[in-house]
């Protein structure tokens, strides 16, 4: 795995390592991703309102977080297949200790599928019981629209997320609004058919 440099991003707490997984990473990791899946399909969740979102959702870790009418919670079971979620993969856990330095492992980690015209709306990640833990999140395949702003609102920037590029937020940014705007289509081969993969790493419990 090749070592990243950070970049300044002018958001205190927001880190951002582009590049931070060469090729052979990106198609190592993919291919865990893909027995991940196998084990826990996609699906798509519905907000607490209703309404299906646009991006399909698994997870992997003793938790997952899942959206449904009761609400945004983190489980350890497949709200469809009732089955355990399948475990992170050993890189994701690497990655997490040696980007994050955090004391203790992930716990949970979302996995997120965009195609076509899949978005995210602007959100602040805060199901979890620690807030001070980091979330770690990674990228493959076609370039995302990120955008991010601070907690309490206000200007938001975009950075373009592409596959490989790593980013999280922390200390100060923890609570971040940010979500993803839109997802540049062709510009990443990774995926067959296009489209990208999100994962992010988080301490639920
Ligand atoms: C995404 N990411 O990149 C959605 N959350 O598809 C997130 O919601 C996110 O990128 C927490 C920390 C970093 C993130
Ligand atoms: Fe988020």
């Amino acid at each position: 795995m090749a070592t990243a440099r950070q970049l300044e991003t002018g958001l205190e707490g927001f880190r951002y390592w582009p590049g931070a997984l060469g090729p052979p990473d990106q198609s190592r990791l993919l291919a865990e991703v893909r027995t991940v899946v196998a084990r826990a399909p996609f699906y798509r969740p519905e907000t607490p309102g209703g309404r299906p979102f646009s991006v399909l959702m698994t997870n992997c870790g003793p938790l997952g977080w899942v959206s449904d009418r009761a609400g945004y919670r983190y489980q350890p079971l497949h709200p469809v297949s009732g089955r355990p979620w399948p475990a992170i993969p050993p890189l994701l856990l690497d990655l997490w200790e040696r980007l994050t330095g955090h004391d203790a492992p992930p716990d949970a980690c979302l996995v997120n599928l965009y195609r076509g015209p899949a978005r995210m709306g602007l959100h602040q990640d805060r199901d979890e019981v620690d807030l001070t833990a980091p979330v770690l999140s990674v990228s493959l395949g076609d370039t995302a629209v990120f955008r991010i702003g601070p907690a309490a609102g206000g200007p938001t920037r975009v950075v373009r997320l592409a596959s490989g590029d790593v980013c999280a937020l922390t200390g100060p940014a923890r609570l971040a609004r940010h979500g993803i705007d839109r997802i540049l289509p062709d510009t990443s081969r990774l995926l067959s058919g296009g489209g990208r993969l999100n994962l992010t790493l988080r301490r639920a419990r």
